[in-house]
């Protein structure tokens, strides 16, 4: 087990972040205030989340332990957080319904504890990842990222989590590994949107996702367990899912209980359900319009109210490109979008 501990003090800190992010970082902090509060007052969904002491710990208070200066090293990131409510409450999870508001108004009795993620497939080394080991298995971080959905509307996230390359790395995959499938849960009991094709928008579930192996092992690519210092919501993907800041937020696949790595590129939700409009790669590019809107702009969701504009134009990548451009030189985006 590999927990990263903050041993740098507040004083040091401040002299190594800049200005900015130093703000932004206190801010956070300050809306941490469950530190104190939600630790002693909840008692730990479970027992048995063990930090580099032995000691038995609430993930939230593991979350604590862990090093939040991510944005600061990664040279500072100056864009306004999405406040917290906004994140937990404007949700695409059509399990839990097509309409925004409604994964949080139906998904807050969603049991994520036990749980099971099961890697598998073309690897030298199968596991299973139960309710503790997502917290305790790997290298937690905080990272902020941008997350540009297709539809055309943006956020900036504080995630915590570990990189997707880490869990890669622990499976060995075999040389015939050529993509990794991922899987939601399938529980029609739980989710109502498996049960109702209205409220479920048709598709067909479980929900299914995937990334050519390279792209996992990119260091952007987050398992995220936690949001805003606190473990994931019901809407959020509770207990973990993907994060791959560099495309629609549709790769971004919530609740996950399968990572399979196998030879042939698998398929994916959106792309069954839409082939033309939604591709496998899913790269964000303001220069490929959807067929049916332009991808050109977004509305970045701040503080502002509904009607806020917050109209800003769309990055290559967005906004990633100096990290992961090269993974796709030589392709045609237009042909592969
Ligand atoms: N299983 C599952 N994962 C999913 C979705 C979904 O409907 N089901 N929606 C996707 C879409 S379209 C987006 S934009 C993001 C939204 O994540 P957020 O609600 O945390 O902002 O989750 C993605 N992951
Ligand atoms: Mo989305």
């Amino acid at each position: 087990m590999i927990i990263k501990t903050t041993s740098v003090s507040e004083c040091k800190e401040h002299t190594i972040t800049d200005e900015n992010v130093y703000h932004q970082r206190r801010e956070l902090i300050k809306k941490m205030g469950f530190l104190g509060a939600a630790s002693l007052l909840s008692s730990p969904a479970s027992a048995g989340i063990l930090d580099i002491f032995g000691e038995e710990k609430t993930p939230e208070a593991l979350f604590a332990q862990n090093n939040l200066s991510y944005a600061a090293e990664k040279g500072g990131f100056a864009e306004e957080l999405t406040p917290e409510a906004k994140i937990t409450s404007h949700n695409n999870f059509y399990e839990f319904g097509v309409e925004k508001q409604q994964p949080a108004a139906l998904s807050q009795s969603f049991k994520v504890d036990p749980w099971q993620l099961k890697i598998s497939g073309e690897v030298e080394n199968p596991l299973t990842l139960g309710y503790d080991d997502l917290y305790s298995s790997f290298d937690l971080e905080e990272r902020i990222y941008r997350l540009r959905c297709v539809e055309a509307w943006s956020m900036v996230v504080p995630w915590i989590g570990f990189s997707l390359a880490e869990l890669v790395k622990k499976a060995k995959p075999t040389s015939r590994a050529k993509y990794l499938a991922f899987e939601t849960l399938y529980d029609p009991v739980q989710m109502p949107g498996q049960r109702s094709r209205r409220l479920g928008g048709g598709i067909d579930y479980p929900y299914v996702e995937g990334l050519r192996i390279d792209e996992a092992m990119n260091p952007l690519a987050l398992m995220s367990v936690g949001l805003y210092g606190k473990t994931l919501p019901p809407q959020n993907g509770a207990p973990i899912r993907l994060v791959v800041p560099w495309k629609y937020g549709f790769k971004s696949i919530k609740s996950v209980v399968g990572i399979k790595f196998v030879e042939k590129k698998p398929p994916t939700t959106w792309n069954l359900l839409a082939a033309n409009e939604y591709g496998f790669y899913a790269n964000v590019n303001p220069a490929v319009d959807h067929p049916r809107w332009s991808q050109a702009s977004e509305r970045r969701i701040t503080t502002g109210g509904i009607f806020a504009q917050n109209r800003i134009p769309t990055l290559p990548f967005n906004g990633y490109g100096e990290q992961v451009a090269d993974l796709y030189s030589g392709m045609n985006l237009r042909k592969y979008y």
